[in-house]
């Protein structure tokens, strides 16, 4: 097992990093920008090494920094959490060079999941059920538009260095082709250094369901289930859930076979995720693969009952998995706390915390780096917390993050607590009809 182990990242994964290295008798070296300077991850951690300005391009992100901290405390791995260093496969690759072990897939998985085309190609070659759409790159526009009568108008266009959103383009019908595919192919040049753009039918309305998986260094590889995360706003999830209340233990089993296809499909090595589109006939489709942890996997961690980042450190670590599937027992809801104003666009609101209080009790998990007198930074994420509720029942989850909620006191600071009430509220989503465009049309 590693002695000591770097954590690449901030806020509360680096806390939540800390806390089973903690557990598992591991040291812990802590990075932070000056902007951190006073963050409980590093206080908390064994070490800490200031890694330069807040900027993320000169800290977080700047890798001869975080490789210099490495050298400089003797960590022998990197835990690099969610965002900056996590799918970037040059780090991976330097870390290798360098004799650190980095915690999660190689270089050569996270590069092929990164590609989304290449992710695509790979999935339907070993089986697993993909959107019907383009062979790979779309040359020209003369192949758009006969594709696209093909597949049948609503389409969907795509950057292939895209994901997550950015870069999509919907097209209902021939006369907006050709703009939207010039569009689409001028915005993914600018905003990837790659203009390589690709097409799919677009399914309407879909839930977006993911399914937690595990591969070990041996080709084994196993499903713990999986995460509901219908419940976005401009590609970003506000709310994520399991079990899906979607799901049939039919299709559980479909659509987790169909992930352990993929998974083996790459050999892959660590836990990630595999997201499906499915539609209202219970048809799913691949849509990515996260080759990281996420934001949502203690929604996991709780209907399952296992510590996912103590599962990630042994398999880096070299432990081999049983193969046997996880199933959940209880079901559990998250509301991603964010410092911003939901009542003015979801506009960013850093600034100093005043008073707070936390909630707790029976069900109730607080994921958070937050503290009284604390002051968010402007120059990251707007996420400060995560209040993760576990019951027998869903409606009996949805009852206690509403408690927890309405302990939850942060002054100073708006935040994205009042949204989370409303919707705890929202008849719909109290009887699990909801699909991605759920949010295009709440009001509250
Ligand atoms: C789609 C789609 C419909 N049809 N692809 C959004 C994020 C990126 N991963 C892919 N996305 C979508 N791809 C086809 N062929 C609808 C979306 C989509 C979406 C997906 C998941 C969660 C929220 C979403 C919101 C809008 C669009």
């Amino acid at each position: 097992m590693f002695k000591k182990i770097l954590i690449a990242n901030r806020g509360e994964i680096a806390l939540r990093i800390i806390r089973t290295c903690r557990e598992m008798g591991i040291k812990t070296v802590a990075v932070y920008s000056t902007a951190d300077r006073d963050s409980l991850h590093v206080k908390f951690a064994d070490e800490a090494v200031c890694i330069g300005p807040p900027a993320s391009s000169e800290s977080y992100l700047n890798m001869a920094k975080i490789m210099s901290a490495c050298e400089i405390t003797n960590a022998n791995a990197i835990h690099p959490g969610y965002g900056f260093l996590a799918e970037n496969e040059k780090f991976a690759e330097i870390c290798r060079e360098y004799g650190i072990k980095f915690i999660g897939p190689t270089p050569q998985q996270i590069s092929m999941m990164g590609d989304k085309i290449t992710a695509k190609d790979t999935m339907r070659k070993a089986g697993v059920p993909c959107i019907p759409g383009s062979d790979g790159l779309l040359e020209d526009m003369n192949e758009a538009k006969r594709l696209a009568i093909e597949i049948g108008y609503p389409v969907i266009l795509k950057a292939t260095a895209g994901g997550g959103g950015k870069g999509m383009r919907v097209v209902w019908e021939e006369k907006e082709l050709e703009k939207a595919f010039n569009t689409a192919r001028t915005e993914a040049g600018a905003a990837f250094g790659n203009d390589g753009v690709y097409m799919e039918k677009f399914i309407e309305e879909p839930r977006h369901i993911e399914i937690q998986v595990a591969g070990d260094q041996y080709g084994k590889a196993c499903h713990l289930s999986e995460r509901d995360c219908s419940i976005q706003r401009r590609h970003q999830k506000l709310t994520e859930e399991s079990p899906s209340p979607f799901m049939t233990p039919e299709l559980r089993e479909r659509m987790g076979e169909a992930a352990i296809k993929a998974c083996n499909a790459i050999n892959y090595e660590g836990v990630g995720t595999v997201e499906f589109l499915v539609d209202k006939y219970r048809n799913f489709y691949f849509m990515e693969m996260n080759t990281r942890i996420q934001v949502e996997h203690c929604v996991t961690e709780e209907v399952i009952n296992y510590d996912l980042i103590k599962e990630q450190i042994k398999i880096a670590a070299g432990d081999a998995i049983s193969g046997k599937n996880y199933y959940p027992a209880m079901h559990a809801i998250e509301c991603r706390i964010n410092a911003e104003d939901p009542y003015n666009d979801f506009r960013p609101s850093p600034g100093k915390i005043t008073t707070l209080h936390t909630p707790g009790g029976h069900g109730v998990r607080i994921d958070s780096h937050i503290y009284d007198g604390y002051v968010i930074p402007p120059y990251y994420d707007s996420m400060i917390a995560k209040i993760i509720c576990v019951a027998q029942t869903r409606i009996e989850a949805i009852e206690t993050m509403e408690r927890a909620l309405s302990e939850y006191v942060i002054e100073g600071i708006k935040t994205t607590i009042p949204f989370h009430r409303a919707l705890m509220k929202d008849k719909n989503f109290r009887e699990g009809n909801f699909n991605t465009g759920f949010l295009n049309n709440f009001k509250f």
